[in-house]
Formats: C-alpha cells, sequence, structure tokens
C-alpha cells in the first residue's frame, strides 16, 4: 500500500474513540499477531476492545498486521481496520515502545527495517528479556514455512474451504451475538478435528523451539500459524500468541516476569455475564 494512500485512510474519523488510558490493566509486555486488517476475517471490534482495555510498557506487534496479499486483491478497509492502527500509533505516541516485526502478509513493510516510523520500531526479529531475566527470540514465524509446512494445514484443507469455514465463522458468531451468547471459534474447533493440522502444527512448534534453543536463547514468541500455545519444548519456552481472526489471543507477560495467554473471548463473556452466574462459577 503507498505511503499516500495510508495517510489518506488516516484521515477518516474515528468511529470509535478510545477509552480513557488510565482505567487500564497494565503489562509489562504484550503481544499479538495475526491481526489480518484488510480482510474480512479480521475481528478488528474485538482488537479494539482488547486495545481499549489493557496497556503496557512494551507492545509487539509480531506479524500479519495488516493482511497486504489479500489487499493487493481486493481493497477492504472499513473503518474499524482504521481505529486499530489509529489506536497503535497513539500508543506509541504515548510512550509504549511498539516494535514490530512484519511476517509473510505484510512482508512489504520489511524493507524498512531497522527504521522507525511514527515511534514504531520496525525490525525482523528481536531479543526480548523478561523480568526474570529470560532471553527470548521474537519473530513471527513464516522463516520455518519450508522446513515445517505447517502453513499447510490451511492448503490442506484449502484455501477456499479456509475461507469458507471463515464465512461461515461470522455467520455462527452473528447469531450467536444476537443470542447474547459469547464468542466461539468455528474454525479452532475445525482446526482440533483435523489430524494432520495437529501433526503439522506441533511439528511447526518443535522446529520453531529447536532453532530458538541453538541459537543460546531461553524461548521463543512467535505467530503465524493462529493456534496460541504456550509450553516448553526441550527445556525451551514456546509461546505464540495466536491471532485476532479466530482465536483472539494476546500473550502477555506480568511484571515479576510470568507469561500468560489471553482469551479475550472469554473475557468479553465474563465481563458480560451476570454477577450470579460469577458467583455461581467461583462457588462450584
Ligand atoms: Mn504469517
Amino acid at each position: 500500500m503507498p505511503i499516500d494512500a495510508a495517510a489518506d485512510i488516516l484521515d477518516i474519523t474515528p468511529r470509535l474513540t478510545a477509552a480513557r488510558a488510565g482505567s487500564r490493566r497494565h503489562y509489562r509486555t504484550i503481544w499479538i499477531s495475526d491481526v489480518h486488517l484488510g480482510t474480512r476475517g479480521c475481528n478488528a471490534d474485538m482488537l479494539i476492545d482488547f486495545l481499549d482495555h489493557v496497556d503496557s510498557d512494551t507492545l509487539y506487534l509480531v506479524g500479519d498486521i495488516i493482511d497486504g496479499w489479500r489487499l493487493k486483491r481486493r481493497f477492504y478497509w472499513p473503518p474499524a481496520h482504521n481505529d486499530v492502527v489509529r489506536r497503535l500509533l497513539k500508543r506509541a505516541r504515548r510512550g509504549t515502545r511498539v516494535v514490530y516485526i512484519p511476517g509473510n502478509h505484510d512482508e512489504m513493510f520489511r524493507q524498512f527495517s531497522g527504521m522507525d516510523i511514527g515511534g514504531i520500531a520496525i525490525c525482523r526479529k528481536t531479543i526480548h528479556i523478561t523480568a526474570d531475566g529470560r532471553r527470548l527470540l521474537v519473530l513471527h514465524g513464516d522463516e520455518f514455512d519450508a522446513i515445517t509446512l505447517a502453513h499447510r494445514w490451511l492448503a490442506h484443507v484449502g484455501d477456499h474451504a479456509y475461507t469458507l469455514l471463515m464465512i461461515a465463522n461470522r455467520w455462527v458468531n452473528g447469531i450467536r451475538r444476537r443470542l447474547n451468547m459469547p464468542y466461539w471459534s468455528l474454525s479452532k474447533h475445525a482446526k482440533a478435528k483435523v489430524k494432520n493440522a495437529v501433526a503439522f502444527i506441533s511439528h511447526f512448534e518443535e522446529v520453531v523451539a529447536h532453532a530458538a534453543g541453538s541459537r543460546g536463547v531461553d524461548g521463543v514468541v512467535c505467530g503465524h500459524i493462529h493456534t496460541a500455545e504456550m509450553r516448553e519444548i526441550g527445556g525451551i519456552a514456546y509461546y505464540n500468541d495466536g491471532d485476532w481472526v479466530e482465536g483472539c489471543t494476546a500473550l502477555v507477560e506480568h511484571h515479576d516476569g510470568r507469561m500468560e495467554l489471553l482469551h479475550w473471548g472469554d473475557e468479553i463473556a465474563r465481563r458480560a455475564a451476570p454477577p450470579e452466574a460469577i458467583s455461581a462459577a467461583k462457588a462450584a
């Protein structure tokens, strides 16, 4: 996308005004990836809700934030996608350290590696040091496509089938919303049912963890395969922050270095639940 067009886009009046910064839950670090702005699959509204409820000293954008492939084919840019970009830029202006690691769908930004644009540092990969002194390699993850074929779990089902699944996901959740039911990831469900997908995904996780281990770090944070995870593999901490197409997850580091995966659909559901349901759940 040309820079001029991007500037025009940002001139559009925001649809929602941001919540007050003071009331947000604060983390040391937040990682998000695979937002796929510019596609219908992107859950921009949930990401906006997330950004309005959490804050951090450092924010890593771990790739595939904007889907340049899709935008090239068909321009799709609703106001909510603008709202996401505005919030990210505003965060950088306000003093959050924002680090952007472009992925394969936004590889056009990789040419700006080493640069600082609008207060956002762009790089191919980086090392994050946690509050408890662990060194984590942060990268998108498509670097391992040639070895792992993990991205092929999509190709396996077929790109068209995936697109259909995403459309079904929107319908199902549109109906669920109207019935006041919480967000439910159809494709996450389907993925768990496909044996090959599971094999590809676990192979990807092992390859990435092994590569991180050989670089002498304690762990790795990546995205790319749209499968949030947090587990130890061969003595290496493997973290995947998931995505904002289906799972709607983020990885966060607490101020003591403790890591956590936030499932934002569940957070919204908890907030919407009547108080008696919460106290019943606590009692159970
Ligand atoms: Mn990717």
